[in-house]
């Protein structure tokens, strides 16, 4: 098989620029590694920056986002029984939409089975060759039939786990991390919202979110150990807790259900350098991570979508390479500050296992200056809601 460009990943990241590529009538093959039923069953994402929206716009694949997503001009900022609203609006002058990643996978699958554009699940055995020279190919198989696609461009969409990343070279590769001492535990319940923004809760007993999906679908978390299953925690004993780490008047409101999804998420912040190699280019979770305080991960997979789109279409369209041979400094120039603000706002917001009273009163004291302080609101209303491309 040949084609323009072959993606590796049907995630969010993958299907998006599959998307874009398509509508300008560039020939793309997306390979998925598991089937279309475990992608749209993981939950993940919640938050859209400004960009990713307009991304789904450009993408035509909007519609039911623009009808469904609800718009956020705010978010609860609170710690112990203080607390204060970051007005996204008034501080950055723009909102954020309320649409579950789940949902953009499925209208992106939707749109890529429309248009009927070539996307392969369960594929096995992926491997990039020739990334460095002018032929580049991926060798796969699918029920143990060996396969091939020769193309021009490879883009590694296939996530932290994925193949691409580990494509590069070694001695090429430059990787930084931080591993997080804790972890999220996250349900999902048919209740109503405890509220109607996100509360974002720091306290003595460790951070909590409460999120939704819908008027009648809640996302909540609360930080847990590292050495925490799902399985450890009962419903009863999650909404114990989750109480506990809410201001009182959210405490005595909170409806509580049974899960209809409970899971545990490592917290990581990670970049890889450079995020292209020949041919090759990485995007989104295969080139890094964040912890999602800042809910980053999905939206920067997003920006790494634009101007990598951005670049194949000067490509294909004006015979320029300046897009794509920028790509890794343009998109790595946004991602340090998306990994910027998603280490700062996990540092303020969660308690580290042997932090003293020194550390948990400069937490209070930067809580209380942002309470107070609406050029540092403005900040950090400003990354919230997604910096510029
Ligand atoms: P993804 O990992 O979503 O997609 C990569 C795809 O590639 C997967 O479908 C995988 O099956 C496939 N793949 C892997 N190897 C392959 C191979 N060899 N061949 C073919 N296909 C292969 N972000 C937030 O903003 N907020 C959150 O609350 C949040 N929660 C998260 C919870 C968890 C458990 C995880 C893992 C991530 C979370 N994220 C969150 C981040 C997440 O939303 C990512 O940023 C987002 O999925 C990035 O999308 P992709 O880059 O497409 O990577
Ligand atoms: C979510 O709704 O899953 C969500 C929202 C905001 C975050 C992280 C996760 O910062």
């Amino acid at each position: 098989m040949k084609t323009q460009v072959a993606i590796i990943g049907g995630g969010p990241s993958g299907l998006l620029l599959g998307q874009l590529l398509h509508r300008r009538g560039i020939d793309t093959v997306v390979l998925e590694r598991k089937t279309k039923a475990h992608v749209l069953s993981r939950i993940r994402a919640g938050v859209l920056e400004r960009g990713l929206a307009a991304l789904m716009r450009e993408a035509g694949v909007a519609e039911r986002m623009d009808r469904e997503a609800i718009r956020h001009d705010g978010a609860l900022i609170a710690y112990g029984e203080d607390s204060f609203r970051l007005d996204f609006t008034q501080r950055a002058g723009h909102s954020v939409l309320v649409y579950g990643q789940t949902e953009i996978t499925r209208d992106l699958y939707d749109a890529r089975e429309a248009a009927g554009a070539p996307l392969e699940f369960e594929v096995e055995d992926v491997e990039i060759h020739g990334a460095d020279t002018d032929a580049p190919s991926v060798r796969y198989s699918v029920n143990g039939q060996p396969r091939q696609i020769d193309c021009d461009f490879v883009a590694g969409c296939d996530g932290f786990h994925g193949v691409s990343r580990k494509t590069i070279p070694d001695h090429l590769r430059r990787e930084y991390e931080k591993v997080y001492p804790f972890g999220w535990l996250g349900i999902l319940s048919e209740t109503p919202p405890v509220h109607d923004e996100l509360i974002y809760a720091s306290t003595d007993r460790g951070f909590a979110l409460c999120s939704m999906r819908n008027p009648n679908l809640s996302r909540y978390y609360i930080q847990c150990s590292l050495y925490d299953n799902p399985e450890d925690w009962t419903d009863k004993a999650f909404w114990e807790e989750l109480k506990l780490r809410l201001p009182r008047r959210f405490a005595d409101s909170l409806v509580t259900g049974p899960s209809i999804e409970k899971s545990i998420a490592p917290l990581r912040s990670f970049v890889t350098e450079p995020m292209r190699w020949g041919r090759l280019f990485l995007c989104g979770d295969a080139a890094h991570i964040v912890p999602p305080t800042g809910a980053k991960g999905l939206n920067t997979a997003a920006s790494d979508v634009h101007y990598l789109y951005h670049g194949l279409r000067d490509f294909y369209e004006n015979n320029s390479t300046e897009g794509i041979d920028r790509y890794s400094e343009k998109a790595l120039r946004r991602v340090w500050k998306a990994e910027r603000f998603s280490w700062w706002f996990s540092a303020l917001m969660h308690r580290f296992p042997g932090q003293n009273m020194f550390d948990t009163k400069m937490q209070i004291a930067e809580l209380d200056f942002l309470r107070s302080n609406a050029a540092a609101q403005s900040a950090m209303a400003e990354n919230y809601v997604g910096l510029p491309y």
